[in-house]
């Protein structure tokens, strides 16, 4: 990643700074401290990024001195306590020069042990949250790499479903391919759920072997560069019931149906309503138990959330999920998802286009 990102990033949340009249953000969130330093190791080990209108100060442990050090992408000191040092030592006395400083989250008692000296801790999570929300071309370039590791993955599944495999091989294949194809590991354990298990929205694969007539969901991440995609495909393994067949089509147009509405300025809840007023129409509005997605980025799941209830307005350069479903306890399943990039006229797919891949098998 080039440095410009990062410096711009700081560039950005020093003007958000100003706008509130802060005189400092308190950044303790691990995937932001990543973001605005340019270094995963940075966001791992650090106590907290303390961003001011001139300075950025890394408090980390000595252990990570050195890897930090080289994996920085802005200008940024470092500021090393030493092993045995009680962790916030140093950052307590920073934080006392300061009489108003915004963070973006924190645990009670975290707060309890900087709120000395007077200084006002006040809660801003929207701010880091906001500029995450909008990728720059880093990002999106570190995103379409994970999309192109996460079709070897999905490939390696075409290659191994057939009777008689257990769900954890499945997850195996798939996850020994993304691997293969550089990914960071994988971004989430992989969900593989076939036969009545593909009615869990969430089902982690078992030792299940799958049969002929199995309906089976299989959701992957990669991720590279720190950055994540998500995408969930629906097999079948044989000939269709026409139940299945019907919900598939259902989910199908869904997905359609919101990639085709969904554009800059929406709410959240506006693109949920496009996917799940056609599963009501169909007759599967009850069976449709989860949001239509989330934002996708340094996290699996981040802002903008696209639900029923999600104030979140979609920008342009956004990235996020569309993944309607139907889950019909004790039948089967269905769920297809894709992770999507917000132009200023619609989305375009990173992790590939539903409608052009083989879905049955
Ligand atoms: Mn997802």
């Amino acid at each position: 990643m080039e440095s410009r990102f990062p410096t711009e990033r700081l560039r950005k949340l020093r003007e958000a700074l100003e706008g509130l009249k802060l005189e400092g953000y308190l950044v303790f969130h691990p995937a932001n401290i990543h973001y605005f330093t340019g270094s995963q190791q940075a966001g791992e080990l650090s106590q907290a990024l303390l961003i001011t209108p001139d300075s950025a100060i890394l408090f980390l442990p000595e252990m990570g001195a050195y890897q930090v050090s080289r994996e920085l992408k802005a200008k940024v000191d470092l500021e090393v306590s030493r092993v045995g040092e009680e962790a916030l030592t140093r950052l307590r006395k920073a934080v006392q020069a300061f009489k108003l400083l915004g963070f973006d989250d924190a645990s009670q008692a975290r707060l309890t042990k900087l709120r000395v000296g007077g200084v006002k801790l006040k809660a801003h999570p929207e701010i880091a949250e906001g500029l995450r929300m909008v990728k720059d071309e880093g990002e999106i370039r570190a995103m379409r790499k994970a999309a192109s590791i996460l079709k070897r993955g999905f490939r390696a599944v075409l290659n191994v479903l057939k009777p008689g495999i257990r769900e954890f091989e499945v997850a195996a294949e798939a996850e020994y391919a993304l691997r293969m194809g550089g990914s960071d590991f994988y971004a989430f354990p992989s969900l593989v759920a076939s036969g009545g298990r593909s009615a869990y929205p969430h089902g982690p694969p078992t030792s299940r072997k799958l049969r002929r007539g199995d309906v089976v969901v299989v959701d992957l991440g990669a991720r590279f560069s720190g950055y994540c995609v998500d995408a969930t495909r629906t097999f079948l393994i044989g000939e269709a019931k026409p139940t299945v067949l019907k919900a598939y089509q259902a989910v199908l147009e869904a997905y359609k149906m919101a990639a085709g509405r969904v554009r800059p300025g929406m709410s959240g809840s506006e693109a949920d309503e496009y996917a799940r007023r056609l599963l009501q129409a169909r007759g599967f509005g009850e069976a449709f138990t989860h949001g239509l997605g989330h934002g996708v980025g340094l996290e699996v799941h981040e802002a903008p959330r696209l639900s029923p209830s999600s104030r979140d307005l979609l920008k342009a350069g956004s990235t996020f999920t569309l993944e309607p479903g139907v889950y019909l306890p004790g039948r089967f399943g269905i769920r297809v998802e894709d992770t999507f990039l917000l132009a200023e006229d619609g989305v375009k797919p990173l992790t590939g286009w539903v409608e052009k891949e083989t879905l049955l098998v």
